[in-house]
Parts: C-alpha cells; sequence; structure tokens
C-alpha cells in the first residue's frame, strides 16, 4: 500500500498524496467516531507536532495516526459479533498463495518433529505435538480471506477454536497480546479479544486435506475478523504478553489492529 511507498522515502513530500493516504489510513468506523473535522492536514499535523517539512516528521505523524486508529480499532470491536460466512460452493479455486517470498520458498516444516511452544503468561500445557493439536475438538468455517494488497478469497479452514486451546494452555486471558513467531521468520500479533474471538481457529486444514505447506502447513491461525497479514502460517510459538510484539508488516507501517 502506499504508507509503505511514504515510509521507503526517497521520493521527496508531496502533501496532497500523504492525506489521502492517512484518510485511506484512518477507517470509516473511527471516522464516524471522531467526526470529519480533524481530517485535515493541519489539524493533523497540529495533533502530532508535524511541521510537514521532514520525511522523519511525517512518517512519525503517520505512525501516531496508526496507533490511534489501533486504538479506535479495539474500541470498536464487538467480540460477540460474527463475520459473514459462506456456502462450500463459493470458495476461491484455486485459492491464492501469498507471503513476503515467492511459492518455491515455502519453508518444508516436518510433522514428526514438529512442536507448538506456548511461553509468556501461561500457566498450563507448554508443549504440542501436531497428534495432540489434532485430538482436540475440531470445527470449520468458509470465510472470506482479505488481502490489503487488494485481493480477497473464500477459503475453508478446519482446527481448534483458539480460546479453546488458549484455555488448555492455561494463558493468563485478562494479558493484551498473542504473539505468534513462524517457521519462515514471520511474526504477528493480535489483540486478546480477537484471540478469544469464536471464528479465531488454530487451523490444521485446508478444505478438508491436511493444510498444505503453500498455506501454512501445519497451522495457520485463521481469523475473517481480521486482514491477511494478521492470520500467521507455519506457526512455531504462541507467546501470551503484556509487552507490545508488533508484527513483520506491522513494524513496516501496516496498522497493528488490521481488523477487515
Ligand atoms: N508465516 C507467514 N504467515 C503469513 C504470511 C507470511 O509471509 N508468512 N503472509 C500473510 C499474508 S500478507 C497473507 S495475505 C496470508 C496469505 O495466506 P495464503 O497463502 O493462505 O493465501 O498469509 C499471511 N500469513
Ligand atoms: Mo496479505
Amino acid at each position: 500500500m502506499s504508507i509503505r511507498k511514504i515510509f521507503s522515502g526517497g521520493s521527496g513530500l508531496d502533501a496532497d498524496s500523504i492525506i489521502k493516504d492517512a484518510r485511506k489510513e484512518l477507517k470509516a468506523p473511527a471516522r464516524r467516531l471522531f467526526g470529519k473535522r480533524i481530517l485535515t492536514l493541519g489539524g493533523l499535523a497540529m495533533l502530532s507536532g508535524c511541521d510537514l517539512t521532514s520525511d522523519k516528521s511525517v512518517n512519525a505523524m503517520l505512525r501516531k495516526m496508526s496507533s490511534f486508529n489501533d486504538d479506535a480499532q479495539a474500541l470498536l470491536f464487538d467480540p460477540n459479533k460474527l463475520a459473514p460466512t459462506y456456502p462450500e460452493s463459493m470458495i476461491t479455486r484455486p485459492f491464492p498463495f501469498n507471503a513476503f517470498y515467492d511459492i518455491d520458498e515455502v519453508p518444508e516444516v516436518d510433522a514428526s518433529t514438529y512442536r507448538l511452544q506456548v511461553g509468556g503468561l501461561a500457566r498450563g500445557k507448554r508443549v504440542w505435538t501436531l497428534e495432540e493439536l489434532r485430538a482436540l475438538p475440531q470445527e470449520s468455517q468458509v470465510t472470506r480471506h482479505i488481502c490489503i494488497e487488494g485481493w480477497s478469497a473464500i477459503g475453508k479452514w478446519g482446527g481448534v477454536r483458539f480460546a479453546d486451546f488458549l484455555a488448555r494452555s492455561g494463558a493468563d486471558t485478562t494479558a493484551k497480546y498473542v504473539a505468534f513467531r513462524c517457521a519462515d521468520n514471520y511474526f504477528t500479533s493480535i489483540d486478546m479479544p480477537t484471540a478469544l474471538h469464536a471464528q479465531t481457529l488454530l487451523t490444521l486444514t485446508y478444505d478438508g486435506q491436511v493444510l498444505p505447506p503453500k498455506y501454512g502447513f501445519p497451522m495457520k491461525l485463521r481469523m475473517p475478523t481480521k486482514l491477511g497479514y494478521k492470520n500467521p502460517k507455519h506457526i512455531i510459538a504462541i507467546t501470551v504478553t503484556n509487552e507490545y510484539p508488533g508484527g513483520y508488516w506491522e513494524n513496516q507501517g501496516y496498522n497493528w489492529f488490521g481488523g477487515s
């Protein structure tokens, strides 16, 4: 997205395109919440102490807006509201692959030696094998995955309700964040209300088959309430924490809450 272009800098400053991006970044619900008046370049600049004369100053302003947007999205998130589900006939075939690398670099995770580590604020079971995860109660969903790069697709994922998994891991569900580390060094993190949402699944299957490597073997955390980049594939470690963990794209300017 274009915010990334601004962050990578180089092209000089163009106030019009910056404010256009800023408007896009501040999603509709937040706009409704706070009114349209603050959405002037001068107003935003004043709020953030940005003098609009340097990349550094503009970047700082956009970062502040993004964290303001996180707070607004967190406030507006309804933990009981379900994302739309679809009939199986609407599944997108073939379902797209996406990662920060090409498909021929998808990591190969060995099922027999695989262990899922649970760390941080958790007092229960801290190491899971794939067999143990497969033995837990499973459910499935047909939902829409929305990627910030401008595509969306409907898919069917099956797995363990994440709230159930967290309970069995003795996680402190009063903590703020759940962080994920992946076999390809990707990382991301989510807010606890989303972690506990009924449609947040630790998925082990795609379209009724063992999750293939390209879609995240051995598991992908699937959240129809969040954008694609918040849905980690190939998870190897989960940490429950009160310290802001960030994420691979989030640290490069993508909005942290990432609601869809
Ligand atoms: N481990 C890992 N998870 C990831 C990514 C990644 O690069 N590595 N990319 C994210 C992005 S941006 C998207 S859109 C989805 C793509 O998932 P898919 O390949 O199953 O369509 O995975 C997300 N999770
Ligand atoms: Mo994405």
